[in-house]
Parts: C-alpha cells; structure tokens; sequence
C-alpha cells in the first residue's frame, strides 16, 4: 500500500481543515496513541493537533519525544503537524503551527514569535474575537463546542453552528473549523453553516476503528479523494 499523503499543503493558503484530527496520549482509550494517529492519518485525516493537557499528561523531554514521531508520522502523509497551547515546544520541535485558546496566550505575540510561516489557529465564540484573531495573524478560527463534549471539562455550554454562521457571513475568507461532539453524521449541517471542516478527538481517538472512523469523516466530506492507497 503506497502511501501518498493525504492532501499536498505548501502554502499557508492551501490549509486543509476538512478532516483536523486531535489527539493527547489521553484521549486514547485504547492501544497506543501512535498507532490510533497513524490509522486517523491513513483513514484521511488533513490536518493534526498534539494536544496534550490533563491529568496524567506527558510533560518535559517525553512530550518532546512524543511530538517529535507524531511529528514524523504528519511528515510521511504530508500532513500539517499542529501543536497546541505550548509555543516553546512548537518552537523546539520546528512544528508546522499552533493553536491558542482564548485564555493562553496572546495570539498577536504568539504570531510575532512564530514568524509569517507557520500556521496560527485561535479558538474564538464571536464576531469581534474572530475580528481580532485576524487582526493577530491568524490563519484558521476553531469555533466550539457545536455539541456537548466530553473531551474538554472546562468546555463552554454547546452553541450549535449559530456563532459559525453569523463569522462566516462577516469574514468570508477566514478559514472557520468547528469543533466539539462533532461525527461523522453531523458534517454536513456543519458544512452548511459556512466551516470548512470540523475539528474531532473522541469520534476517532475514542472509535475501535480509528482509520474507519476517520474515513467516514471524509466520505461526509463529500471528497473522498483526499485519501490516496
Ligand atoms: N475545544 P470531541 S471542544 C478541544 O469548544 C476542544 O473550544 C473545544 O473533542 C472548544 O470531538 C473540544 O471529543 C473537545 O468533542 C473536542
């Protein structure tokens, strides 16, 4: 089985947030973490975000270890590899990007210590935190929870796709990924709200068949091409 990527990306531009898989060591249920992210990457994943937070989270030179092959295994499908939160590791590791929350760093310095080239992702709830994540530099918006999750304990009360519609109509060209509760099932109304894609943990981390999952993910992409075998 030749292994051709899931979706060619060499411009800031041709970001890809259809499928944007996340994972931490904890978020996998069952088997190894490696293992379930390499099978979301050979189900279609486009995109990948290290997120390693919580209790029992890996810290120090063994989360730099563990970036450092889901790293490697986003360079063999040519997918971007994100880090989230931690800016000296995306640094120290040379990642492709970063994403920021509302409460972790300031995204216009996080962008000024990145420089241009890498990818900067703000989560943001309304119009004028979009507004300002643009102002900052950056390339993508995260907009969540759409539904319920129990992937983040502090998570915000489920807003639907409303907030996504009402950024979407007042910047067109800001690239929006939805996230929270999101399945395969629900891509299209997320679709319809004006995302590009949806950002997913437990559908796939939590799934028996991670590469499974995360192909029906792509089929409800309705571009199922973006998988080469
Ligand atoms: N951020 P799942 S919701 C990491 O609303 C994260 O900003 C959210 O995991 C936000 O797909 C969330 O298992 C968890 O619901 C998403």
């Amino acid at each position: 089985m030749a292994i051709c990527g899931n979706r060619r990306w060499k411009s800031l531009e041709s970001i890809d947030l259809g499928l944007y898989f996340i994972m931490g060591t904890k978020d996998v249920r069952s088997g190894n973490p490696l293992a379930v992210l390499e099978s979301a990457l050979r189900g279609g994943a486009t995109l990948f975000q290290l997120r390693e937070k919580g209790p029992g989270a890996l810290e120090g030179e063994e989360k730099f270890a563990f970036a450092k092959s889901c790293q490697r295994l986003c360079q063999v499908f040519d997918v971007p590899f994100i880090v989230n939160d931690d800016v000296d590791l995306a640094l120290a590791v040379d990642a492709d990007g970063i994403h920021v929350g509302q409460d972790d760093w300031d995204a216009a310095r996080v962008r000024k210590r990145l420089g241009p080239d890498r990818i900067l992702g703000v989560s943001v709830h309304t119009v004028a935190e979009a507004e300002a994540a643009i102002a900052a530099g950056a390339n993508y918006v995260g907009m969540g929870p759409v539904f319920g999750t129990r992937s983040k304990p502090n998570a915000r009360t489920a807003a639907g796709t409303v907030g996504i519609r009402e950024v979407a109509a007042r910047f067109p060209e800001l690239p929006i990924v939805a996230i929270g509760g999101i399945t395969a099932g629900a891509m299209a109304e997320i679709l319809a709200s004006g995302a590009q894609g949806a950002a997913v943990i437990s559908a796939i981390a939590g799934a028996g068949d991670a590469e499974q999952a995360a192909a029906e993910f792509v089929a409800a992409l309705g571009r199922p091409e973006a998988v080469m075998r």
